[in-house]
């Protein structure tokens, strides 16, 4: 509640304060794009194009059950599985690569593809490590502009579909599916919808996201992963034309999965139950502070090109059921537009 509070006064404070600035919003300059892990955050203006590539590395290790720390025995005891099969470290890293196009002054176009490589380690030590790796869910985005605010603001519409490019029939060596967090895709068409606001001052820049995820109807395997929403508030300052260095909150919530997937539920017989194979540790609340810095060539024979760099770290997290515990992650960026 302290986190929510504080960001609300954040928030109310910088949309507040006598910044007087009366140019309109622009994308040039560094600040003028969100911390990079933020998708969909800005637009083109009428004929531009950007390329953009992005390297997020993240790592769990811990057990949690809910929001406490608990032991691989204690959560085999409490929820009935097998010590010996719960997960104890995962890595997780993406590359995504994307493009955006503006389509008109009111529409910019975005498309989205990632590439995902699992690995996760089990509780039992001489256990080969899980894996598995590929293509995720392509997503096409329509941004629509809303409104352009006096004072250097804007608000414009996401309009996301994510598509089932993703496997999720992914095997370990004994042709057994796994579980669901190694899966490559959701499997279902989804909706992304999200509504976004900037706002600029000569040295400051601000704003604020509220989206989620949207899953229409099952996937062909009878489950649909939890709906999400999030909330991302940032702020930014440009120490030159070319320097900024950003602070950023995140809040996200994802339900269980409804459903199960039949092949991973012929897994949970005999003794061999895991919290990898529950539909039910699946999703959590998630609330994290990141810290960035971007760059932007103005001249030269990189000029339109950037480079952007995030920390990010959890402030409180709560799993549904018994999942691994996220640490501090990492995403890098590079995108040029023209
Ligand atoms: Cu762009």
């Amino acid at each position: 509640m302290n986190n929510k509070l504080f960001l609300f006064a954040l928030l109310t404070s910088l949309t507040h304060s006598n910044f007087a600035h009366d140019e309109p919003w622009t994308a040039s300059r560094p600040d003028g794009h969100a911390p990079i892990s933020v998708m969909g955050d800005h637009m083109h203006a009428s004929g531009e194009w950007m390329v953009s590539y992005r390297l997020m590395s993240m790592e769990m290790d811990a057990l949690l059950d809910g929001s406490s720390k608990v032991t691989a025995v204690a959560a085999a005891g409490k929820y009935g599985y097998n010590s010996m099969m719960l997960p104890k470290e995962m890595s997780m890293t993406m590359h995504m690569v994307g493009f955006m196009y503006a389509v008109s002054e009111k529409w910019t176009l975005m498309g989205m593809i990632n590439y995902l490589d699992n690995d996760m380690t089990m509780q039992r030590p001489m256990m080969e490590k899980m894996e598995s790796d590929g293509i995720g869910d392509f997503k096409a985005i329509g941004l629509y502009d809303l409104a352009r605010l006096d004072h250097g603001g804007r608000v414009h519409l996401n309009f996301g579909i994510s598509m089932p490019t993703g496997s999720i029939d992914e095997k370990n060596s004994f042709d057994q599916v796994l579980g669901y967090c190694m899966q490559l895709g959701s499997g279902t068409w989804d909706f992304n919808p999200a509504i976004t606001y900037l706002g600029q001052t000569e040295n400051y820049s601000f704003g604020a996201q509220v989206g989620g995820v949207i899953r229409i109807g099952e996937n062909n395997q009878n489950y649909t992963l939890g709906n999400k929403i999030e909330t991302v508030l940032w702020g930014a300052r440009n120490f030159s034309d070319s320097l900024s260095a950003s602070v950023k909150f995140d809040y996200s919530s994802q339900n269980e999965i409804s459903g199960s997937d039949p092949r991973i539920d012929s897994r949970r017989t005999g003794m061999m139950d895991s919290s990898s194979f529950d539909a039910k540790s699946k999703g959590r609340d998630l609330t994290t502070f990141g810290l960035g810095i971007n760059y932007y060539f103005q001249e030269g024979q990189f000029k339109g090109h950037r480079l952007a760099v995030e920390w990010e770290t959890p402030i409180d997290q709560k799993v549904n059921g018994v999942q691994l515990e996220l640490d501090p992650s990492w995403t890098v960026g590079w995108q040029y537009s023209w």
